[in-house]
């Protein structure tokens, strides 16, 4: 009784991070730009997921990401406009803005 209470408890965590990579494969994660600065300063994400940056200040943004194993440069983006970032590689990135050298996002790409 208490061995098949034990093995049911293990087949429950064996399958409930299988499904959530599942999910999470093609997602797309949105982070906001306001007041000169992202909305969050970090952000998990799974390889294969984009993340979506909205514009909601009255500044232009630029996005650049620089790594020895991704990079990444946008246009400069107009207020109410979006930039995604498809990230494919695991790793830890750093995004920023050329415009506003304070900004700073940095993605745990898992
Ligand atoms: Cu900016």
């Amino acid at each position: 009784m208490q061995i098949r209470k034990i093995s049911r408890v293990l087949a429950m965590t064996a399958v409930l991070p299988a499904a959530a990579a599942v999910a999470a494969v093609g997602g797309i994660v949105t982070v906001s730009q306001q007041n000169r600065a992202f909305a969050v300063s970090n952000e998990r994400i799974a390889h294969g997921q984009t993340i979506r940056f909205d514009n909601d200040d009255q500044f232009r943004h630029q996005i650049y990401v620089e790594s020895p194993s991704f990079n990444f440069e946008s246009d400069e983006a107009d207020p109410g406009t979006t930039v995604d970032i498809l990230f494919a590689k695991a790793g830890v990135f750093q995004v920023r803005c050329h415009i506003h050298p304070k900004m700073l996002l940095t993605v745990d790409v898992n």
